[in-house]
């Protein structure tokens, strides 16, 4: 397309040229002010210049449509044996991650962060539960919408390491703007362990406190909408908090993910990110502090 392109901005750009050195010229020729009526023939030659010029940008639009489709369709249905396929569902406000595998136990889910390995190509296939969003890193790929009950493929491959930044790029309610997620790109090695380590299920709490914060999370409404692998919550309508300890941050991007914060953000989510969907919870401070303790288990 660039090559395309830019042969026809080179030829109208020459056209142009010419055009205005003949009109100096002409100028310069004929002191004459009045421009001179084109004789019949002159102007046949015009119109067939004009209906030529038409035909070509008609013709070349096309071929341009035609592969660009083809070319969307390609992307849009690439299966390399190699590549890694990532589920990726949009809430309002926190983005659904998925490792699909045939293997159900083998199936990993998480939220908010994206990790992939290097130099292997990714395939993103993008929806969403409720609005439009769209999915932007924008040092990997392009913007995707997001769009409800319809699934989209997005393709790309990290060259190098690092955490790149993405964030949801269309306006999706209040608190759009805290719609943030990490893509982790590293090394195969590293992304098999991660993989590995996201295929447990949760630790056992081992200490008293801990096993009180378990009975908390799973009596109060906690468990109605999050999961915790190889526990009896399975709640659908939130993230993933079975490697909740891993991930950077709370709310996706809206608080680093420290016992402080963790501590905020559970007494009264709305405080720090309002309108979200998870409701305060008002906890006695033993209860509270024990559901922490807990919550650092989930690694
Ligand atoms: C009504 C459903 C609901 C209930 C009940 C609920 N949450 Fe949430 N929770 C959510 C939603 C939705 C989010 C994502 C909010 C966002 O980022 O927009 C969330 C986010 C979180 C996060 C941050 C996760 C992340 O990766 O950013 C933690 C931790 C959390 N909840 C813990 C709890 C605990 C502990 C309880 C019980 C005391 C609880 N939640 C009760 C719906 C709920
Ligand atoms: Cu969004």
């Amino acid at each position: 397309m660039l090559l395309v392109t830019t042969i026809v901005f080179v030829v109208s750009v020459a056209f142009v040229v010419a055009a205005f050195a003949r009109g100096v010229r002409r100028r310069r020729d004929r002191s004459a002010s009045t421009p001179e009526r084109p004789a019949p023939s002159s102007e046949r030659s015009l119109s067939r210049w004009v209906a030529g010029g038409v035909a070509i940008t008609v013709v070349i639009l096309v071929a341009l449509l035609v592969a660009s489709v083809w070319t969307g369709r390609t992307i849009a249905s690439l299966h390399a044996s190699s590549a890694v396929t990532i589920e990726v569902t949009g809430h309002q406000w926190w983005w659904e991650i998925v490792y699909d595998d045939a293997v159900p136990s083998r199936r990993v889910q998480t939220a908010n962060e994206v990790h992939v390995p290097l130099d292997r190509p990714v395939v993103l296939k993008v929806t969403s539960r409720d609005v439009i969003h769209s999915f932007w890193a924008p040092n990997l790929h392009g913007k995707r919408d997001l769009i409800p009950g319809y699934t989209t493929a997005i393709w790309l491959q990290a060259d190098r390491a690092g955490i790149f930044r993405g964030q949801c790029a269309e306006f999706c309610g209040l608190q759009h703007a805290h719609m943030a997620f990490d893509v982790v790109a590293e090394p195969e090695a590293d992304f098999e362990r991660w993989l590995d380590g996201m295929r447990q299920p949760a630790r056992p709490p081992q200490s008293e406190t801990e096993r009180r914060g378990r009975d908390v999370f799973m009596t109060t409404r906690c468990a109605g909408c999050h999961t915790v692998q190889g526990t009896d919550a399975h709640g659908q309508v939130a993230p993933d908090l079975t490697h909740m300890g891993t991930r950077s941050t709370i709310g996706a991007g809206t608080l680093p993910n420290t016992r402080e914060h963790m501590q905020a953000w559970i007494r009264d989510p709305q405080a720090s990110k309002p309108g979200n969907q998870m409701p305060p919870n008002p906890l006695s401070a033993d209860d509270l502090q024990a559901l922490l303790a807990y919550l650092e288990t989930l690694r």
